[in-house]
């Protein structure tokens, strides 16, 4: 892992590197709002990032000065257009280790992407009495779409369980995992246990039975360097908005010899080479998978996202996450009649920590922070069956980012023991 330094990074006098939130604040505008009468904390990262000033100059400036269709026109304007547009997929491929960009779909979501992989990859290569193997802890996008997948085939899904310490049962794993699965799909880090999967060994798992790997990589991506080919992954999802990217866009990477097979699951413009009134011949990689008007400008601001976060290195995000991460373990330990979510072990796990309350309901939790101008998420982080098998039906969740701080979190844990003092004594 690199932490090289930066003009966002500050050395510590232990040798190490660490982020300068300060600087980094200063891009993010919406930081500076008032919320409540209070300057805004932001601890919902998980569900989406802010975006630096840099991300969204770069959408009014595709508006503003070369606005046009891409691929299409050989005016100036789509010119420009479709360079930088082309050159915003070359920077996710380089982002992400990708061998060629020709293997990168623009999608609109991590979500997308996995039911691109449902239908093209699945509808052709998974049959009756095959399997799929997820994971226990998984969000519902890499959940409901292999269940539609195995209803529509006669398949079957099975889930590799969460053991002690908020990791998953490998040994179950092995067992599952066996000659009629045909695709393993994980998240790489888990949205509500912060939980780091092994996903490379899983992969090597899967390719030894001659099944196929998915990682899902919504909450790895924005955080940690990520290597598809170190990975060993055959497709990886992720959404840009997570990563100071817009929403409406995400990525689907695929192992080019796999996609070059499947067969598009859109039809339309742009993703066709010849049309007849009998039938189509399919384009080449990546735009075979693209029907339409792509979303030129969140696919540009995404490339901006890359640029900012490639500035930053992100060797040094993931170490400030978890930094963070720790902090945070360590402040709830005070906290009575809390109990937080996954590995008590602060090196197995991300920026992010989940947690409910005795009596106190998390939504009560998430209000009363939010009159102290705290944003956190309460619910069930659209992984129903995990949080469930926690005997609950809701948690709390604090997630945090490259702009967080220490302080924030200390307001956080001041601000819990407010809330249920509050809510105790009514
Ligand atoms: N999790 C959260 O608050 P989309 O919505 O398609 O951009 O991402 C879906 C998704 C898939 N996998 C994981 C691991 C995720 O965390 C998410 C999104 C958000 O936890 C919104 S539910």
């Amino acid at each position: 892992m690199t932490h090289a330094r930066s003009k966002y990074s500050r050395g510590t006098p232990s040798g190490g590197t660490l982020l300068d939130t300060a600087r980094i604040r200063a891009d993010f505008p919406i930081l500076n709002r008032q919320v409540n009468g209070r300057t805004l904390i932001y601890l919902d990262n998980a569900a989406t990032s802010q975006k630096p000033r840099h991300v969204i100059q770069s959408i009014v400036d595709y508006y503003e000065r070369y606005n046009a269709n891409v691929h299409r026109g050989v005016h100036t304007l789509s010119v420009e257009a479709t360079d930088v547009y082309e050159e915003a997929r070359r920077k996710v491929a380089r982002f992400i280790n990708a061998p060629s960009e020709k293997s990168v779909i623009w999608t609109r979501n991590t979500s997308e992407a996995i039911n691109l992989i449902a239908y093209s990859w699945g509808d052709a290569n998974v049959g009756e009495g095959d399997n799929i193997v997820t994971t226990a802890m998984e969000h519902h996008s890499d959940i409901v779409p292999w269940q539609q997948l195995a209803r529509r085939k006669g398949a079957q899904v099975r889930y590799i369980p969460v053991g002690r310490q908020g990791a998953l049962d490998m040994a179950v794993a092995r067992n599952l995992i066996d000659r009629r699965t045909k695709l393993v799909a994980a998240m790489h880090a888990s949205n509500v246990l912060g939980t780091i999967n092994p996903v490379g060994e899983l992969a090597l798992i899967a390719h030894a039975v001659g099944a196929l790997m998915l990682v899902d990589g919504a909450q790895s991506v924005p955080s940690m360097p990520v290597d598809v080919q170190a990975l060993g992954c055959d497709f990886l999802a992720f959404s840009a908005h997570k990563m100071c990217g817009p929403t409406g866009i995400g990525v689907l990477y695929g192992r080019e010899d796999v996609m070059e097979r499947m067969q598009p699951w859109m039809f339309g413009g742009d993703m066709i080479s010849e049309v007849t009134y009998e039938g189509a011949k399919w384009n080449d990689l990546p735009y075979k998978f693209e029907a339409g008007t792509p979303n030129i400008a969140d696919a540009i601001a995404t490339g901006a996202a890359v640029d900012y976060l490639d500035e930053l290195g992100m060797g040094n995000v993931w170490a400030h996450e978890q930094a963070l991460g720790a902090y945070a373990l360590e402040r709830f330990k005070e906290l009575e009649e809390f109990h937080v979510m996954g590995p008590r072990d602060p090196g197995l796990r991300g920026g992010l920590v989940s947690f409910f309350h005795d009596t106190v309901h998390p939504h009560d939790l998430g209000q009363a922070l939010d009159r102290m101008g705290i944003a956190i998420r309460t619910g069930h982080h659209c992984a129903m069956p995990l949080v469930r098998g926690h005997g609950i039906a809701a948690a709390a969740r604090a997630s945090f980012y490259i702009y967080n701080t220490e302080a924030e979190i200390d307001a956080l844990i001041d601000g819990l023991k407010d809330a249920a003092g509050y809510f105790a004594r009514k």
